[in-house]
């Protein structure tokens, strides 16, 4: 049910998945994922947010939760857009086109009503390749509670946030009656954050109410530790289009990954900035270059930027689920890379099953591909 290049909507097509959601509450999206084409899908606005929420859980419920009005989507798009109004589309080399617009939520010069003293914003990165220094206008701290898979254990005070593509965190901003403040991007040592914008601007009411301070602990998940026998694997990331000396084949199994592991994966990127996802899973970043991370990294994540000429280490909790035959993905989730082949594909397997497992896999029959037809 992951959704990946092998299961097609054909035109007129209807995909049914079905599945128990087993996350913690957190900020999720969805996009197409077809072979080659994800770029141009995701920039034409096939995207959208998804909140796994937890009713029970007590920190989350001291978090601002009301949808829409202190607990805010807030979905950073970039684009192209001509004087007819239309977005423009172009294959652009190496990191793919960034467009000079910003959209938030499919909106130019975004602004929001609040009417209470803290609220929460769910920030996604949907661009195809831009990353956003997320900050204030006048540099307020804010507090970063959740990064991709959900709470951190505890919240951290930011004045400035990078965020890549398809990564997500939610922060919570304190507000005083009646001000203005524009929430922006800042130019960075990047080369796929170049610019400053504005983002979204937070107008607050004449009187707010009173929101509760952010709990000191938020429950959430600690950093993984990966057992001391942890099988590790490295993946070299190359140019924009190869992982391991390859692009990415449909029908090549890259990797076999017993059920329920922990594994050590170490991403080596030798040019260009990368962000790198792995489909069904949460990681912990372990280090970068050797070095220990700040606290706003430590959150259980899915996709982590890889900047130029750095080695990243994750710790990786691998799924329960088990078929051989309907592989998960990773790749760099800068969608130009991502289509040119920088990605490849894992299955999960019954552990002691790993030799047994076919390398190729036979896309010919359709058995994956998602069915025509009415309902
Ligand atoms: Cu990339």
């Amino acid at each position: 049910m992951d959704g990946g290049p092998h299961q097609p909507i054909t035109a007129g097509g209807v995909w049914e998945p079905r599945w128990e959601v087993g996350n913690a509450a957190s900020t999720a999206w969805y996009h197409p994922h077809p072979h080659g084409q994800t770029a141009s899908h995701v920039f034409r606005g096939v995207a959208g947010l998804i909140v796994v929420d937890d009713p029970g859980d007590v920190a989350a419920s001291q978090l601002p939760r009301d949808y829409g009005v202190d607990d805010i989507p807030v979905i950073l798009q970039d684009r192209t857009i001509d004087a007819n109004g239309q977005v423009v589309w172009d294959a652009v080399p190496t990191f793919g086109q960034m467009g000079e617009r910003m959209l938030v939520n499919g909106t130019l010069d975004a602004f929001v009503d609040v009417t209470t003293r803290r609220v929460r914003l769910r920030l996604l990165n949907a661009s195809n390749a831009r990353l956003y220094n997320v900050c204030f206008a006048d540099a307020r701290p804010f507090a970063l509670v959740a990064a991709d898979q959900g709470l951190l254990p505890a919240p951290v005070d930011l004045t400035r946030l990078a965020l890549g593509p398809a990564e997500r965190a939610e922060i919570v901003v304190e507000c005083a009656p009646g001000e203005r403040v524009v929430m922006g991007t800042a130019s960075g040592p990047e080369t796929i954050d170049e610019g400053d914008f504005a983002l979204l601007e937070l107008r607050a009411a004449a009187s707010l109410r009173d929101s509760p301070a952010v709990p000191a602990d938020l429950g959430g998940a600690g950093p993984l530790a990966p057992p001391a026998q942890a099988r590790a694997r490295t993946f070299r990331l190359q140019g924009h289009d190869a992982i391991n000396d390859r692009g990415m084949d449909m029908t090549r199994i890259d990797e076999v990954v017993p059920a329920g592991a922990v594994e050590i994966w170490e991403l080596e990127n030798n040019v260009y900035s990368h962000n790198f996802h792995i489909h069904g899973v949460d990681f912990s970043i372990l280090d970068r270059d050797g070095r220990p991370l700040h606290a706003w990294e430590t959150g259980r994540k899915d996709t982590v930027h890889v900047p130029e000429k750095s080695r990243v280490r994750l710790a990786v909790r691998f799924p329960q689920f088990t078929d051989p035959s309907s592989p998960y993905m990773y790749h760099c989730h800068i969608l130009r890379h991502e289509d040119a082949g920088m990605m490849g594909q894992f299955v999960v397997v019954e552990p002691g099953a790993e030799s047994s497992v076919s390398h190729t896999l036979d896309t010919r029959g359709g058995a994956h591909a998602a069915h025509s037809g009415r309902h």
